[in-house]
């Protein structure tokens, strides 16, 4: 059920002023215009092409609340952010792709989302769209977001139907003024589903024809069409593979029908193999890097940001920096799938910069990455995020892309200056609480490089015991390996070989347990539960302190924020402090379960000081849940 008024919750205004409302048939430079009005401010809009370093999206602050462009879309742009901060500056942004795709079921249901069901409803389209509709495009275009997906990866053939396309394209044309180009996710056996050929071979002429009319279709109806976003081979969904082709084969085919109209394939690097002998980890470097030079440049390869699948932490992905000729956009997750949901509070620039910094330290964002994608945390609830505290990575997401260089800190600073006020009481508490944020969840969840430990399926809750699953590198025992011996996964030389696919440098980085960052250490190594660590702890020891660090930061987190009740409104402050109380117990939740496991298999003393789990671990397996959100087993 949609909530009949969301705007009138203090939630929906997220990080903006209060909004003008739907504009339909609106100029880029109309809707500046009334952003202002509505803001109750007002800077003088230049457009002005002969400033060829702006490019098409950048724009400049100038002295005297001046706001100067090449396009009108550079200007909305620039009348954003100067609603934001007024100081003259310039602004271009470093990434040329900056998406939002949501996983969204054409019936609303939204795979991994905590935050209600789907914005879009493709029911009242094309005639009667949702007004939120424009406040979703206005929030976008004010943090830079310039292209969407509403469609799931795992994908429905329906999407590319005549009826939807229909729907689809009166989307692109509310979008369009605000800057932001639409994609459409493409289904690989579309041409069998939809038109009965007998084959989707990418290699077969019917199937080149097929696709090449209805790109050409897609056009006639939406001129300015972004291109496809493909979710191939991996996990059920076809692709190439089914007839013997490669990935690039693939992408080539979907390519050469875009190429005609300036369109683009998203090509998910998101693969492993159907009987997985190597490390999980591996496979999508063994299966892409080989083929780098294979693919047409209208092609872009989405990586997640880390060799797994959007662990509260990983190391980067080695396929980043390895891809060139070809293009490769990296992949975030804005939805917390793996980070506690809505309900946990979890900044997630700390963790986008951490897997940025290989390919910033390559020298170029643009070469190693040419977007950036997120997986979109929103939904119908009024506070659009599931949380507050959600909203505030909407926001990173979108700052982040425009400009990976941006510190975490300036990004928080800014978010709790727009969304809670300047009110010196509550900003820096509040950016305090972000920035403490991530490694308070990776503690209590994954600490020392651990990953994957979250209950089946759903991702809710801790279950590193699971074991049962049909396919061994889906289970939580397959990626951590402990025994009564030790734990972690050693992807060294000597092990699965995995570290190998990174340059030297990183190499060197990871390869000696004695020197790495022990928020790695478990990740690439498996040592015994005695190892000795520079932190004067054993493996078992340091666990267990991390466990218990991660529920006393949560714990000081939550206080921070009880501490600001005086300062803000009681509908801001409550439900948040609700989450809060929810995470402090999930959190204990975790540390007791995870620590009753592997104290069971490892089976040494208790260290001092720290209280043991509450229950048994017994109890902790008998935990049972059904009906979580997001879970696409629904
Ligand atoms: C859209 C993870 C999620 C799946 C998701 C998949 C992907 O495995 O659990 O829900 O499917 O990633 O990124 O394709």
């Amino acid at each position: 059920m949609k909530p009949a008024r969301p705007e009138l919750d203090p939630l929906y205004r997220l990080w903006l002023h209060p909004s003008p409302g739907p504009l339909p048939g609106a100029s880029p430079t109309q809707i500046a215009e009334a952003e202002m009005e509505s803001a109750g401010r007002r800077a003088t809009l230049h457009l002005d092409p002969s400033h060829t370093e702006l490019g098409t999206d950048g724009f400049e602050i100038g002295p005297g609340d001046r706001v100067i462009a090449t396009t009108e879309k550079g200007l909305l742009s620039g009348t954003y952010r100067w609603l934001q901060e007024e100081a003259p500056r310039i602004e271009v942004p470093r990434v040329a792709l900056r998406m939002l795709q949501h996983w969204d079921d054409l019936d609303g249901f939204v795979e991994r989302g905590y935050a209600g069901r789907s914005l879009f409803d493709w029911s009242t389209l094309p005639d009667h769209p949702d007004p939120r509709l424009w406040d979703y495009a206005r929030a976008c275009a004010s943090v830079g977001i310039n292209a969407i997906c509403p469609t799931n990866v795992n994908a429905a053939a329906e999407v590319l139907r005549p009826a939807f396309l229909h729907k689809a394209a009166a989307l692109a044309d509310l979008l369009r003024p605000y800057g932001i180009r639409l994609f459409l996710t493409a289904r690989f056996s579309a041409p069998m589903e939809l038109d009965g050929l007998p084959t989707a071979d990418p290699l077969d002429p019917e199937v080149r024809a097929w696709w090449t009319h209805k790109l050409a279709e897609i056009y006639r109806r939406i001129p300015d069409f972004g291109g496809l976003v493909v979710k191939a081979n991996s996990e059920g969904q076809p692709g190439p593979q089914d007839y013997g082709r490669t990935h690039a084969e693939g992408a080539n085919l979907l390519a050469e029908a875009l190429a005609p109209h300036g369109g683009r394939v998203l090509w998910r690097a998101f693969v492993y193999s159907d009987q997985p002998s190597t490390d999980r980890a591996a496979q999508a470097y063994d299966e892409f890097a080989p083929l780098k030079d294979q693919f047409l440049p209208q092609v872009q390869i989405q990586v997640k940001y880390g060799p797994i699948d959007f662990q509260p932490r990983e190391p980067y992905h080695p396929l980043f920096g390895t891809l060139a000729p070809s293009q490769a956009v990296m992949e975030f997750q804005i939805t917390k799938e793996y980070l506690g949901f809505s309900s946990h509070l979890a900044f997630l620039a700390s963790l986008w910069r951490e897997v940025l910094a290989a390919p910033l330290d390559q020298g170029a964002v643009s070469g190693a990455v040419s977007g950036i994608v997120g997986v979109a945390n929103l939904g119908d609830e009024p506070s659009w995020c599931g949380s507050l505290f959600d909203q505030a990575n909407w926001f990173a997401f979108g700052r982040l892309s425009w400009d990976p260089e941006l510190a975490p800190a300036s990004i928080a600073e800014e978010w709790v200056r727009l969304t809670l006020g300047p009110d010196p009481n509550v900003a820096g508490k509040v950016t305090e609480m972000l920035l403490r944020s991530h490694e308070a969840v990776v503690n209590t969840m994954t600490p020392l490089g651990l990953a994957h430990l979250m209950g089946s399926g759903h991702h809710y809750g801790p279950a590193p015991w699971a074991d049962d699953l049909p396919r061994e590198d889906w289970n939580p025992t397959y990626f951590h390996r402990a025994d009564r011996e030790g734990i972690g996964f050693d992807r060294t030389a000597t092990g699965s070989g995995q570290l190998l696919q990174y340059p030297p440098g990183w190499q060197a980085r990871w390869s000696d347990p004695a020197t790495i960052d022990l928020n790695y250490l478990l990740w690439f190594h498996h040592l015994g539960w005695d190892h000795q660590l520079t932190t004067g702890r054993t493996v078992w020891q340091e666990l267990v302190h991390r466990y218990h660090w991660g529920c006393r930061e949560v714990a000081a987190i939550r206080e921070i924020w009880a501490g600001l009740e005086p300062f803000l409104p009681r509908a801001v402050h409550q439900p948040a402090l609700e989450k809060l109380d929810i995470q402090m117990e999930e959190s204990e939740w975790w540390r007791d379960a995870c620590l009753a496991y592997f104290g069971s298999l490892c089976r040494r003393a208790w260290p001092e000081g720290y209280p043991q789990p509450k229950k048994s671990l017994a109890e902790y397996r008998a935990i049972r849940h059904e009906g979580i959100a997001g879970d696409p087993a629904r």
